[in-house]
């Protein structure tokens, strides 16, 4: 019996793994012991990732669509061909960027990274990712506030906080072993705060939760900082030390009185001054957001509301402190930084010529071969394919025609296509239903390369099973295109996962993520390495668990974070009197991932999950309405669309409230088309709706 251990591929902790092997099946999943996130414990998701090598079909070879529409199965050869031809054919006739691709944040970074080597710098063409769905917002807040998207945190600061605040984040569901970490935290007197409009799982178990009006949370931020700085809770050190722009923040929060906090968020005054007392009280205050925040129509300026509350209470690089934005894909944080889509790899803008030259130096191609520009962002890709000016794609990875929202239009999009090449481990999945060619690979189990976790932690992953006849994994997939395009040598030193892993490790020389110091066999069976862990400095950085910005320094010219703010805008899609429901979305259960494709396969999930898709609403407004627990309700949305779901009722959404899982194909029929201004991420947890029940 082998052991082998690897890196769970669902959510951001990244957990590790000690998979048990004989005959090529895994006979035991053990969480590896003394792995610093998860030190013996995972979830069920991690636990069952070997039910997915029964599922696996030996002998894959890929599909292309013919004129009859029935499929024929091709050898890898000439998928690669085909692939390759259709593309640059659309590019003579179209023009460059009418092929795009949208790649994800659940593959390793050598196998981004190849798509982005092939797409962005040889094809010159744009390629966004499903990360813009998910982290776009805290991305585009870091880079602005601290000058590198670089979250600071340890999970370490989970067990060392004396206020942990979630701030649209319901971890007991989303991110159980980041719960756990909060579970082990000893400090007296520590309490946990929840700020969701929905009485969350994690609310549930929160020793506080502020029920506020959905959409509403700016407000509240931008009137809990009025009230620390009118009572002097600040630290004026830290403030005058290490941030900039705070006096011209003085002046513009004074208008967010309390009574208006009140007012527009539904909470209490007493609620409110509750809170700030619980922040001035807290020795070591630590805020956790995730997707309540980052999916909005103002997230961006949200998320730096919670950065400012940090720096304006010096609540940031000290032990069981931050602004911590919790990352949701296994490797969105990998994505971030090594996919080449909104920034070069290991960070930098395209434009900076310093950078170009320097990048191009590591890939040894020529500078003209780069990516001149950031891609175009998700949004501007679909409405690029409905508008007629995007006739090929390319996705890895993701389930669009599910996840996206206002997910019609993507449905609408995928049959206007000339080329739509669908690559994952399951051709069932709703994305490939209008395919033209489908690339079948294997999955984590069956492959090797690297991810980075919420805390920066890069982990390896390794395989676990030996692969059948024709099976290939994602990035020999890209290689063959990219090969069958006739790079040459534009993929000279792309040869293996291994090579790629060397030339993002020299592309990140230097740069804050820098993990020079790093080594592919270093990184196997180890207890992961956060970056930065730059060459020569090994030593420095022996620590396990460490946090940026403790030296107060951060990554903008003047080395000070930056206030941030922006005055409360109005909700672009307010409920009216023909919408006057504001549907909300989320993660179901612990058991489930997104679009369901691969934990519908897990037996011991798929029993306890609901098979079709249901709401929750709120007790009154059931009522109200004559609605009662498993009865049936169409859905309108603001959106025009509509869709039918099982009612559960309870008192855990307010009056006004519906809350459906993501994890149904129905929830993005009815989100609307609207962004944040900056990060360009879905608004999609507040959408008016009316229902009526279904006979
Ligand atoms: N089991 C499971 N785990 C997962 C995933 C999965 O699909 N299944 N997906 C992973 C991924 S990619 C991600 S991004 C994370 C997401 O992790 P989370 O963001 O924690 O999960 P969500 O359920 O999307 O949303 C969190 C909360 O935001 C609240 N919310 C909605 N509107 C507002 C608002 O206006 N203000 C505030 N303050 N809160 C609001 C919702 O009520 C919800 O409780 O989970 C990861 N983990
Ligand atoms: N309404 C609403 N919508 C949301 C959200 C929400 O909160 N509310 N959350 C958004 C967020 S945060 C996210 S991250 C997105 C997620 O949206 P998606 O990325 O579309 O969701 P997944 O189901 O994770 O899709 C991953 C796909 O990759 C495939 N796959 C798994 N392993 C491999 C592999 O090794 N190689 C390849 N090629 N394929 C593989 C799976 O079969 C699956 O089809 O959904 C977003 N949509
Ligand atoms: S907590 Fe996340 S990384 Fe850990 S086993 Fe569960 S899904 Fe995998
Ligand atoms: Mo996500």
């Amino acid at each position: 019996m082998k052991k082998i251990q690897s890196t769970c591929n669902y959510c951001a902790i990244d957990c590790n793994l000690d998979f048990y092997v004989e005959d090529n099946r895994v006979i035991k999943t053990v969480p590896t012991k003394g792995y610093p996130v998860n030190d013996g414990f995972c979830c069920i998701k991690g636990l069952s990732l070997d039910k997915q090598q029964q599922t696996v079909k030996p002998n894959s070879l890929p599909k292309i669509r013919q004129a009859d529409g029935s499929f024929r199965q091709v050898s890898w050869e000439e998928g690669f061909q085909y692939v390759a031809d259709k593309l640059k054919e659309l590019q003579e006739k179209y023009g460059r960027e009418s092929v795009a691709g949208i790649s994800t944040g659940q593959l390793t970074m050598e196998e981004f990274a190849i798509f982005g080597h092939v797409m962005r710098n040889y094809l010159q063409t744009n390629v966004d990712g499903n990360t813009r769905l998910c982290m776009a917002t805290a991305v585009v807040a870091h880079k602005q506030s601290y000058g590198f998207d670089a979250p600071g945190f340890t999970l370490k600061d989970l067990e060392l906080s004396d206020r942990i605040i979630f701030i649209g984040a319901n971890p007991v569901v989303a991110h159980p072993i980041l719960w756990g970490r909060v579970r082990q935290n000893q400090v007296p007197g520590h309490k946990i705060i929840v700020i969701d409009p929905r009485r969350s799982e994690t609310a549930m178990n929160a020793d506080h939760w502020y029920g506020l009006k959905w959409r509403s949370d700016l407000l509240l931020l931008y009137t809990i900082a009025h009230l620390l700085i009118e009572k002097d809770y600040l630290d004026h050190r830290f403030i005058e030390e290490h941030t900039e722009h705070f006096e011209e923040f003085k002046e513009f929060v004074k208008a967010y009185t309390l009574e208006r906090g009140a007012k527009g968020t539904g909470l209490s005054e007493e609620q409110i001054l509750e809170l700030v007392e619980l922040i001035h009280s807290g020795k070591r205050v630590s805020f956790w957001w995730t997707m309540g925040v980052n999916q909005g129509y103002e997230a961006v300026r949200t998320a730096q509301a919670i950065i400012n509350l940090a720096l304006m209470t010096g609540n940031i690089g000290k032990p069981g402190t931050g602004a911590n934005s919790i990352t949701g894909q296994c490797n969105a944080m990998g994505s971030r930084s090594f996919s080449n889509t909104t920034v070069f790899y290991g960070g930098g803008d395209f434009a900076d010529p310093a950078r170009r030259a320097r990048i191009a130096e590591v890939l040894h191609v020529p500078e003209e071969m780069l990516a001149k520009k950031p891609t175009i962002t998700y949004n501007k890709i679909i409405e690029g394919i409905n508008a007629g000016e995007i006739k090929g794609l390319w996705i890895l990875c993701t389930n669009p025609r599910h996840s996206w929202t206002n997910n019609e239009t993507f449905a609408e999009a995928a049959k206007k296509l000339e080329l739509f090449v669908v690559q994952d481990i399951y051709d069932t999945i709703e994305s490939a239903e209008d395919c033209t060619v489908f690339f079948p690979v294997v999955p984590g189990l069956k492959k090797e390369g690297t991810y980075i976790n919420l805390e920066r932690r890069l982990a390896a992953m390794r395989p676990v099973l030996e692969r059948g006849e024709n099976e290939i994994s994602d990035y020999e997939a890209v290689l063959g295109v990219g090969k069958a395009l006739g790079m040459g040598d534009a993929l000279k030193g792309w040869e293996t996962p291994k090579d790629c892993f060397a030339l993002m490790r020299e592309c990140s020389r230097g740069m804050p993520c820098d993990f020079t110091g790093v080594t592919w066999e270093g990184l196997e069976n180890s207890h992961g390495i956060q970056w930065p862990y730059p060459e020569g400095k090994e030593e420095e950085n022996r620590e396990e668990q460490r946090r940026l910005y403790e030296d107060g320094r951060f990554f903008t010219p003047s080395g000070k974070a930056q206030f941030i703010f922006e005055e409360v805008r109005e909700n672009p899609l307010p409920t009216t009197e023909e919408f006057p429901y504001v549907l909300n979305t989320g993660r179901g259960s612990v058991g489930q991932w997104h679009t369901q494709s691969r934990t519908k396969e897990v037996k011991f999930v798929e029993d306890v999950s609901v098979k079709k898709a249901y709401l929750y609403m709120n007790t009154k407004l059931a009522e109200e309405k004559g609605v009662k627990e498993l009865d049936r309700i169409r859905v309108y949305s603001a959106n025009g669309q509509n869709a039918v779901f099982m009612v559960k009722v309870t008192d855990n959404v307010q009056h006004d409230e519906l809350y459906a899982p993501i994890h149904y194909i129905e929830c993005n029929k009815l989100t609307p088309s609207v962004y944040d201004a900056y990060s360009k991420e879905p608004s999609y947890k507040a959408t008016p709706v009316r229902f009526e029940k279904e006979r």
